[in-house]
């Protein structure tokens, strides 16, 4: 049985992808959550994910005595190991196109993960509104995906970024989050995709499981005080 190790599903954003591909390719799998903490040396997270990978890091798979760590290396074992499931597209051009922008999404958009952090729970339209009218740079990362967005929406049709749910979907689901917790402004196509995105059953059951954890955690909370009511 594959093992995959997360984070706070609230704010892990690299936990939430390999959990959101396995689940919307229906691939058994068990959870292990390691809950976020100071990230301190010696924190009870590092002393648990350091008896799992040499990163201190989650995302983990552990299949057997395998362990494979970052995301795009799970997400290309995945495929390896499950290649009846399609997790990346069909067409080798397509599926260098679709390397490319999970590429570009691990080690690019550095304005919009550094001042839009995921939190699923939180509601912060009036903090994305001045985001937006201060950062260029989050301006600018936005302006690419909708670019790259808009351009394989009509090249494949949708309904996911080449056609059927893949890795890239996968990928951006977390942006997605992020894009409706700020209220980000977008063109009501890509709006759409957004929505699809957060309506794909296996982003669905991580939304409800983040809005079921409850576990506020200052140190992820640049804008907020104290939890959302209710
Ligand atoms: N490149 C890594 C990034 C993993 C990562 O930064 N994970 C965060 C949680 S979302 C983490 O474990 N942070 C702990 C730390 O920074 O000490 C991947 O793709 O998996």
């Amino acid at each position: 049985m594959l093992k995959l190790y997360i984070g706070n599903k609230n704010y892990s954003s690299w936990s939430m992808r390999p959990w959101v591909l396995l689940r919307q390719a229906g691939i058994a799998f068990q959870e292990v959550r390691v809950r976020f903490d100071s990230f301190q040396a010696g924190s009870q997270f590092k002393r648990s994910i350091a008896a799992v990978s040499p990163t201190g890091k989650v995302p983990v798979l552990e299949h057997g005595d395998l362990r494979v760590w970052d995301t795009l290396a799970i997400a290309e074992y995945l495929a390896e190991t499950h290649a009846d499931k399609a997790l990346w597209p069909a067409d080798p051009g397509a599926r260098a196109h679709a390397r490319s922008l999970c590429a570009e999404m691990h080690s690019g958009f550095g304005a919009l993960r550094g001042s839009c952090p995921m939190n699923i729970e939180a509601r912060l339209a009036d903090t994305g509104a001045l985001i937006w009218r201060d950062q260029a740079g989050v301006r600018a990362n936005v302006q690419r995906l909708v670019d790259m967005w808009s351009a394989l929406l009509q090249e494949h049709g949708g309904p996911m970024l080449f056609g059927a749910f893949s890795i890239a979907d996968a990928y951006f689901a977390p942006v997605c989050m992020r894009l409706a917790t700020y209220a980000l402004p977008l063109p009501p196509h890509i709006a759409d995709y957004v929505r699809r995105v957060q309506e794909l059953p296996g982003v669905q059951a991580w939304i409800d499981d983040a809005l079921a954890e409850r576990d506020f955690l200052d140190f992820e909370e640049p804008y907020r005080l104290r939890p959302a009511q209710g």
